[in-house]
């Protein structure tokens, strides 16, 4: 019975793997949510694993009275997200919590030398070059779950001798597809959270209106599959039907479909490289009649645009540029700012915030400091 430990039990991806694991009978030995208290109690209580953490610590109390019954180890904080990650208690460690958070986590379990299921984009936009290259010394292997990647890596089965020209990265092109940056001018944070095709949590949902999804994408790609950036080609494909596809030498075009739904890509970062029955439904392509495919619209979504500039030039860029953007999503879920102004927070730290190498996870953990200062600071001066 295969072993996983869940960091970010509670969200969306959380929950779905956990559907998964019903389906399939796989353990939980440790799970981790931000602050949902009652739902982690819960899960506790179903899945009866060796530890829990709460990263905020302020519900850990209530946590604790909840859980007087169970004996579960419970923890709290980055030092428990971290112990859950370096335990060796489990086969495979589901990443899936949300930010920046999630990259020492990560850097613990490749220490632990445990195979990752990675949710948590961040990451690799944070720490791409930290990750891959530990992952690489210590033998792990790193499973895309985010459906993209799940869809380039499997298109990439069986095709280790032959030579990748680019891929084609597909967008969804959010909730905004199509508007103008003067419609966008008074999109509050109400309006941003209707995505079309996935069910999401709140900070993804806003990364996908303005693209920045897409953006983070970008630089997950060019280090899960060791890429230049000028071989990623993003394409909007509303239906959300091919999830992404691989275009090989001889210029033929492999590619992954299937309905939208994380459970296929969730189950098969589990239970790679097995292809079993999974708790969804079959595409019917004839249900869908047409799948469309346009360019993306840089102009209006800068956001995207600064992703790439920041993997393009590399260093600590796409961190600067990771840190900016969260500490400007969190602003517009507020209502401190204004959906424009995300895109123009992100391209200002990109422009003003000192870069450089990264050398160890403290440059990386400075830099994001330093974007995250540079957004509060322009948004009190307003
Ligand atoms: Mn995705």
């Amino acid at each position: 019975m295969k072993k996983v430990a869940i960091l970010g039990s509670t969200g969306s991806i959380g929950t779905q793997a956990l559907d998964v694991i019903d389906q399939h009978g796989m353990q939980v030995t440790a799970i981790a949510a931000a602050h949902n208290v009652k739902r982690l109690a819960e899960q506790a209580k179903k899945y009866h694993p060796e530890a829990v953490c709460l990263f905020d610590p302020a519900g850990v109390e209530e946590l604790r009275d909840l859980l007087r019954d169970e004996h579960t180890e419970i923890l709290t904080g980055m030092e428990g997200l971290c112990q859950i990650a370096s335990a060796k208690s489990h086969d495979i460690l589901l990443n899936s919590v949300v930010g920046m958070v999630g990259l020492l986590p990560t850097l613990k379990a490749i220490e632990a030398g445990t195979d990752i299921a990675l949710a948590n984009k961040e990451t690799l936009v944070a720490g791409g070059s930290l990750v891959m290259k530990n992952a690489a010394e210590k033998g792990v292997n790193i499973y895309p779950v985010d459906s993209e990647h799940s869809a380039i890596f499997q298109s990439l089965q069986g095709n280790s001798m032959n030579r990748i020209r680019k891929i084609i990265l597909t967008a969804s092109g959010g909730p905004f597809f199509g508007k103008t940056k003067a419609e966008l001018k008074t999109v509050r944070a109400a309006d941003a959270l209707k995505h079309p095709n996935w069910d999401m949590g709140n900070k993804i949902t806003i990364d996908s209106a303005t693209l920045m999804n897409k953006g983070l994408e970008f630089i997950e790609a060019k280090w899960l599959f060791d890429l230049d950036p000028s071989q990623i080609e993003i394409v909007v494909h509303r239906q959300s039907v091919l999830h992404s596809a691989v275009e090989y030498e001889d210029y033929a075009v492999i590619g992954q479909m299937g309905v939208p739904d994380m459970k296929i890509p969730i189950q098969y970062a589990l239970l790679y490289p097995n292809r079993v029955a999974c708790p969804t439904h079959p595409l019917s392509l004839t249900e869908y009649g047409s799948l469309t495919f346009e360019k993306p619209d840089y102009e209006t979504f800068d956001c995207l645009r600064c992703a790439i500039d920041a993997i393009t030039e590399g260093g600590l860029r796409p961190a600067i540029v990771n840190g900016a953007n969260e500490e400007a999503v969190y602003s517009f879920l507020r209502d401190e700012i204004g959906f424009l102004e995300i895109a123009e927070l992100v391209r200002g730290a990109m422009e003003h915030v000192q870069g450089g190498a990264v050398t160890c996870y403290e440059d990386v953990l400075a830099a994001d400091t330093a974007a995250r200062a540079y957004v509060r600071e322009q948004i009190a001066a307003k």
